[in-house]
């Protein structure tokens, strides 16, 4: 009998990203990184997308001449922000107010990821993270990339990279990220794509991390790892404990984005999504 692509993933057959419908509980097999991603194409068209950049120049949201930044964000990262805890639950509340205003008119992007997520969990809730107080983290962020923008090899994890603990976030074991493309950094080539590497962080993978050398180490492990080839409108889902990077962006384009990271358990009924 012929394998579904989610057998062979799990035989190790063939490690690629599987459409939504390939597997039976596609988060799952996320959170064992049976496969590398889950991958939405156009869940809203590259017209929409465009409005979006359109919105964003007219609400002077990005980067103005002369500012050297490589990259802008619009919206409320843990990331960046978690050290203070009640900065960023302020931040992510003026976060809130823009986003209510923000889309007038166009399609909601973020509604719309989380409709996605929410397809693919039937069984669970999917909520904008809060603490115990109902205090809401940022629902999503846009982030654009400018030329000779990268991620080198790297995982988000808000326990084993950040090791912050005092985040109701902090209880889901596995964290996912989730990634609309809203605009590539080439329009006319293949663009900057994401790679995905089949490699789960531990604390033995961290030295190759810290030393820059990770591709070596991959090299000579036999890692495998795919691409995920992004057109605007698609969008994907990833276990951010597998090492990831992003290539550095060239030319006058940048690699627009609109992410969010997601907490998940198998036997918890909630899942939680900030950024
Ligand atoms: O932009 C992407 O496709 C992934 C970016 C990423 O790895 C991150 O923001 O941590
Ligand atoms: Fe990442």
């Amino acid at each position: 009998m012929p394998r579904t692509p989610y057998e062979e993933n799990a035989a190790s057959a063939w490690w690629r990203p599987v459409g939504p419908d390939e597997c039976a509980d596609p988060l799952r097999a996320l959170a064992r990184a049976d496969i590398p991603a889950i991958l939405l194409p156009q869940v809203c068209t590259p017209a929409d997308c465009q409005q979006l950049m359109e919105r964003f120049g007219e609400r002077g949201l990005l980067r103005p001449p002369g500012d050297e930044r490589t990259r802008i964000d619009i919206g409320t990262s843990l990331g960046n922000l978690g050290r203070d805890q009640e900065a960023f639950l302020a931040d992510a509340e003026e976060t809130h107010a823009l986003f209510a205003t923000l889309f007038a008119g166009l399609l909601d992007p973020v509604q719309l990821l989380y409709r996605h997520l929410q397809g693919l969990a039937p069984n669970k809730a999917v909520k904008t993270a809060r603490e115990r107080d109902g205090r809401l983290y940022g629902p999503a962020i846009f982030r654009i990339h400018y030329e000779t923008h990268a991620y080198s090899p790297h995982i988000d994890h808000v326990v084993l990279r950040e090791k912050r603990f005092n985040y109701e976030v902090a209880r889901f074991t596995h964290q996912f990220a989730g990634v609309l493309c809203v605009q590539n950094a080439d329009s006319a080539g293949a663009g900057v794509q994401a790679a995905l590497h089949r490699c789960l962080w531990t604390e033995e993978i961290q030295p190759h991390i810290a030393a820059g050398s990770f591709h070596e180490y991959a090299a000579a492990h036999g890692v495998e790892h795919c691409e995920v080839a992004l057109e605007p409108g698609d969008l994907y889902f990833f276990n951010t404990r597998c090492i990831h990077e992003v290539p550095a962006v060239q030319g006058d384009d940048p690699r627009a984005v609109l992410a969010v990271f997601i907490g998940y358990a198998d036997d918890d009924d909630e899942i939680y999504v900030w950024s």
